[in-house]
């Protein structure tokens, strides 16, 4: 039988302050994600998007749109726990990062301990009292560890859905103060950008892949393309210098298809409106491609 994959559209840019990035997923499709993942032998199924919606503009306790974005991922949690019942792989696209929330919501009742690798710039590790914008997509990480808004930490009506010492960060260049302090105090496994240059990104995967298959029953990858630089991917809201390389990335890609760890995805952070020529999307489609096995020879 062949292997499924379903994916699941997330326009959402509510959870941080750059419109377009709702444009992620249709940028997508348009670089040909469908097309890509079939010719690797998957049946695909493209559920459409989720519905966002965009009136709330209410902003409680430094949560910015929190009612919508609260909902937004309620429906994709639903969503995505559909797609593990029916045996298919996960794909999501985002939509800004606050939808790793709802993501991992959908994916995580389903195991007993799972992994997640967060490869981003970012720590995303803020809750209302630490974040210096009040944007959720700065927060998805510290609310899957049951830290924030009881709003959002309990959808799907449970929380934590990951244990710190389940996750891996990887590309990390860019923490505010109060992230830096829960990465010590939960003592969560990071390689920043120094690791990668000092140890190359080989050893990083390889390292991840090692410390995951121990202590998991499935890995989440939660895919931020601004953890790539942005001369490799512009179009993100958030772009930091000195990011992992296009190459580096499908490197990572491709020993994480080798090892046969990754039980669902996420790509996320695609702002078309910011973009050139559609070069992150492609980029993120290409990522797709190494991450679900796609050779060179
Ligand atoms: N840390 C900053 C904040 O909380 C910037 C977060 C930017 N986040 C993303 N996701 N693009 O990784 O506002
Ligand atoms: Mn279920
Ligand atoms: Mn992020
Ligand atoms: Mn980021």
């Amino acid at each position: 039988m062949k292997k499924r994959i379903s994916i699941v559209g997330v326009p959402m840019d509510l959870g941080q302050s750059r419109r377009g990035v709702d444009m992620g997923p249709s940028a997508m499709r348009y670089a040909d994600v469908v097309e890509r993942l079939e010719k690797l032998g998957y049946e695909i199924h493209d559920t459409g998007d989720i519905e966002i919606n965009r009136i709330d503009k209410e902003e409680i306790q430094n949560l910015k749109f929190l009612k919508a974005v609260t909902d937004g991922n309620d429906r994709l949690s639903q969503a995505v726990d559909k797609v593990i019942e029916s045996g298919a792989f996960p794909l999501v696209l985002g939509g800004d990062h606050s939808i790793a929330i709802g993501t991992l919501a959908g994916v995580s009742k389903h195991y007993k301990n799972l992994g997640v690798i967060w490869y981003d710039a970012h720590g995303d590790l803020n809750t209302a009292e630490t974040s210096p914008s009040g944007n959720i997509h700065g927060m998805p990480l510290a609310v899957s560890l049951g830290i924030g808004h009881h709003t959002l930490t309990n959808i799907a009506g449970y929380s934590p859905k990951v244990k710190p010492e389940n996750i891996v960060m990887i590309g990390i260049r860019s923490l505010d103060e109060g992230e830096k302090e829960l990465i010590r105090q939960k003592g969560i496994k990071v390689y920043t950008m120094h690791e990668i240059d000092r140890l190359g990104m080989a050893t990083v995967i390889e390292e991840t892949v090692e410390y995951l298959k121990s202590r998991t029953d499935g890995v989440h990858l939660s895919l931020d393309m601004d953890g790539l630089d942005p001369t490799d991917a512009p179009g993100v809201g958030t772009p930091v210098l000195g990011g992992i390389s296009y190459r580096e990335s499908h490197l990572a890609m491709e020993i994480l298809a080798e090892s046969e760890i990754i039980t669902s995805a996420e790509f996320v952070e695609v702002n078309p409106i910011l973009d050139e020529r559609n070069k992150t999307a492609i980029a993120a489609v290409s990522l797709m491609g190494s991450l679900l096995g796609e050779k060179l020879l």
